[in-house]
């Protein structure tokens, strides 16, 4: 596996001479400043790249490219912003970049309840609590229908929850869902937004109507629209898993399990088509094992993320070590390297540890944290590298 890390650009706090001390191969960035839906010129894409490769560095992933929330509602100007999608990838392949992670989630990338879950040691790791996430939904956003999503004993726990609560938790919990998680990634909504939960209705707004079926065709339009250009430019295009992979909020997911993968590789059935093997986000749904993914789905997977999660009681969950939890990262790594041991691979998410918590970091994104989980990752692949000579 090339070793890889996610580097939000030239204003990261963590530098590039910092990340080649530590043994990192390949860079995973985008062109952060580059409003969603507009195109990445040859210019600034060869800008960050020469910077990049002043460091001794490669730029070896684009994560990500984002899909304008038009493309994925079908809205009236889609086919515009799909052709700046596609003069985007070829400026990419053109400038010798060819791999490019997106995602099909619509309106909110991952999700988490709490960004500083502490462990005993007193370390803390990203979390997710399914009570947080429905008082959220019934109380903060009241959705009409959000009721219907959870269960009397988990609707009784919002009650409770309600009773208890204070403004600046509430105001935490909506910073958490909609802001913190989501600005550094997702054009929608900024940092320093002033009415998150008005802006996050109206883009729930969007999809109204669209259900599962709606959200594939979408997904098969757009894949069919830039695989010609993908073709041409040798761009392999990898969608990342919907984190965590269950429908949420009344909005269709649909990249979450065996099934779902297996359909939008067949829906346009070619080798550019690809997958990010997200063992985080995947590992987070109780209906999949990692193992068994990865042995099906290896030959069309162009980016590998290796992080872990604890399924805890209640449909909660946390991010673990990257050597303990459902992620089985060992395997995942027998797996890999046996099929193709040139492909890109990052840790995903570290834990907060050593004074990474005062750093301003994007959450998931510590030093101490990531150095760790690649120093582990990196042990774990000499081990089975050293395996697969000898066998
Ligand atoms: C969070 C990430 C996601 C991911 C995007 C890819 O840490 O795993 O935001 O980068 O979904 O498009």
């Amino acid at each position: 596996m090339e070793l890889t890390w996610r580097w939000f650009g030239k204003n990261d706090k963590i530098t590039l001479d910092m990340l080649r001390q530590i043994g990192v191969e390949g860079i995973v960035t985008a062109l952060h400043d580059v409003p969603n839906g507009e195109v990445w010129t040859v210019e600034a894409i060869n800008d960050l790249k020469a910077y990049i490769e002043s460091y001794g560095l490669r730029w070896s992933v684009v994560e990500s490219l984002p899909v304008s929330e038009a493309i994925k509602y079908a809205g009236d100007d889609r086919d515009r912003l799909i052709d700046n999608y596609r003069l985007s990838l070829a400026n990419l392949g053109k400038c010798g970049i060819h791999t490019v992670c997106y995602n099909f989630m619509p309106v909110i990338d991952w999700i988490r309840t709490d960004l500083n879950h502490r462990w005993d040691d007193g370390t803390s790791s990203l979390y997710f609590d399914r009570v947080r996430f429905a008082y959220f939904d019934v109380k903060i956003l009241r959705r009409a229908e959000a009721g219907k999503d959870y269960t009397p004993e988990e609707l009784r726990q919002v009650d409770e929850l309600d009773a208890r609560i204070t403004e600046a938790e509430k105001e935490e919990l909506i910073d958490t869902i909609i802001v913190k998680t989501q600005g550094f990634v997702n054009g929608n909504i900024r940092e320093g937004e002033r009415h998150p939960v008005a802006l996050f209705k109206k883009l729930l707004a969007l999809y109204d109507g669209i259900d599962r079926n709606a959200l594939r065709e979408n997904m098969r339009y757009f894949l069919e629209a830039i695989m010609p250009t993908c073709d041409e430019y040798h761009i392999n295009m990898c969608v990342h898993p919907d984190d965590p992979p269950f429908q949420v909020l009344g909005l269709p997911r649909i990249v979450t399990d065996e099934a779902d993968i297996r359909w939008f590789l067949e829906a346009v059935n070619n080798p550019h088509n690809g997958l990010t093997f997200c063992a985080g986000s995947l590992s987070a749904g109780e209906q999949n094992d990692t193992r068994l993914l990865a042995k099906e789905f290896a030959h069309r997977t162009h980016f590998i993320h290796l992080r872990s999660t604890a399924a805890m009681p209640g449909g909660n969950f946390i991010e673990s070590s990257h050597l303990t939890g459902r992620g089985h990262l060992i395997d995942l790594i027998r797996i890999f390297e046996q099929q193709n041991p040139q492909l890109p691979m990052r840790v995903d998410h570290g834990r907060m540890m050593l004074g990474d918590e005062d750093k301003g970091y994007n959450p998931g994104y510590s030093f101490h944290g990531r150095m760790l989980a690649l120093a582990q990752v990196e042990g774990m692949i000499a081990v089975v590298d050293d395996e697969l000579k000898n066998s």
